[in-house]
């Protein structure tokens, strides 16, 4: 019990419930198998350095930190000065084993059922291609980004600030195929997504499968994606079809998508009944907490992340506004007690999309607290602390996501 206790709370914790994954874990036949369903290697040396996964083997491995098979985190340093988070730099989240690499070999042919419309009807990728498309940038973040500064210990990947890149999806906008398809049934107040991993038997689907919903208000702006950074969407990333919806969190992008239902509730999947729900530390996930849904306004600093040069520097970072768009940054090099505006660098790829900025200043030698705060739209400003919750979830406080920087 105390091992698999801590194999719940671990680094490799894949993030779902953890009530979850005591009932998958505790007291099961099939123990083994879900351990291994999970994706957790419990022999593996924490201080071994993981190599990528074949799934992902096609990835920059000197920009990733390799959290384990199904979680891979972009360092820090790897994010650049322009929009577009480099498709092999991108990290990777899979809540479940991925499902066979040649499911993108016939994409195309690929089969999406799309219910809760007038005419239900299963269509192909191919299909979706004739009618509409449109490409939008958009933010993917993962909702316990930024969860390893919890300082109570939030269960899950411990993500710093690399599980989140800006990427350009292109596919056809899900409110073309609604149209096509006669419209929403009447009382339907959700867009419910479904993955296409096959789940092993002798499990409740609902506990794993991935499933989730969101509401119709993200019928504006969501697609059916077939396309990634100007390429056909990979395996990795959710190939042959994948649901985006721009400004939401990353779980909300439903991979391998082969199930839209236009529904009346919520799915009762585990997923979203109980997972990521926003509570209190301590507390069980339960569907009246709020859902992960609509990121909030963050920012970070992606250079200098240790040592800086006495005189000039010039201070690089991203900040991006969830579904509202940035009205500014401000970087503050004394750990937020005074603050300059940066300057955005590179095109404004839209409201989704980040804004790489930077700053120049002069730097004495001796320590520095460089922090950045974000301010969207709407006034919305990033708070200076963070909201403590049980799953380490949607952390935007500026304070912790600061870097400290030795001038000499
Ligand atoms: N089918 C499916 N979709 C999924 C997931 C998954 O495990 N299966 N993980 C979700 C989560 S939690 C995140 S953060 C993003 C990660 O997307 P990426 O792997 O393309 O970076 O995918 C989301 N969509
Ligand atoms: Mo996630």
């Amino acid at each position: 019990m105390k091992q698999q206790q801590a194999l719940a709370r671990g680094p490799n914790d894949p993030g779902l419930e953890n009530p979850t994954r005591r009932n998958l874990l505790v007291g099961s036949a099939g123990a083994m198998a879900a351990v291994s369903l999970l994706g957790i290697t419990p022999l593996a040396k924490a201080s071994e350095p993981k190599s990528l996964p074949d799934y992902a083997a096609w990835k920059d491995r000197t920009a990733l930190i390799v959290h384990s098979a199904n979680t891979m985190e972009t360092k820090r340093g790897a994010i650049g000065s322009g929009v577009i988070t480099a498709s092999d730099r991108l990290f990777v989240r899979n809540n479940l084993p991925a499902p066979p690499l040649s499911i993108t070999d016939n994409a195309d042919a690929w089969e999406v059922h799309i219910e809760g419309v007038r005419n239900p009807r299963t269509l192909t990728v191919g299909e979706l291609k004739t009618m509409g498309v449109t490409t939008v940038a958009s933010v993917l973040q993962c909702s316990g980004n930024g969860r390893a500064f919890f300082p109570h210990g939030a269960g899950g990947t411990q993500w710093k600030t690399g599980a989140a890149g800006c990427v350009m999806w292109t596919g056809v906008p899900l409110k073309n195929v609604v149209e096509e398809l006669g419209g929403m049934a009447d009382g339907v107040r959700y867009i419910t997504g479904t993955g296409g991993e096959s789940l092993p038997d002798g499990l409740d689907p609902k506990s794993i499968m991935v499933e989730r919903s969101v509401p119709t208000r993200a019928l504006d702006t969501a697609l059916l994606a077939w396309e990634m950074n100007d390429t056909p969407l990979t395996h990795t990333h959710g190939g042959p079809l994948r649901l985006v919806v721009p400004g939401y969190y990353g779980v909300n992008n439903v991979k391998y998508v082969k199930n839209i239902a236009f529904t009346e509730n919520q799915t009762d999947a585990k997923i979203q009944a109980s997972g990521y729900r926003v509570r209190e530390v301590g507390k069980p996930g339960s569907p009246d907490q709020p859902s992960m849904w609509e990121m909030n306004v963050k920012s970070w600093v992606t250079a200098p992340l240790a040592t800086g040069r006495s005189g000039r520097n010039m201070i690089y970072g991203v900040a991006f506004g969830g579904v509202t768009a940035l009205e500014k940054v401000e970087v503050s090099v004394d750990g937020g007690k005074s603050w300059k505006q940066a300057r955005f660098l590179g095109p404004d790829l839209g409201p989704y999309a980040w804004r790489p900025f930077v700053m120049a200043t002069e730097l004495k030698p001796g320590e520095h607290r460089i922090v950045s705060r974000a301010t969207d739209a709407e006034g919305n400003s990033q708070p200076e602390g963070r909201v403590d919750n049980e799953r380490g979830y949607g952390h935007n406080g500026w304070s912790d996501h600061g870097v400290t920087v030795t001038v000499s």
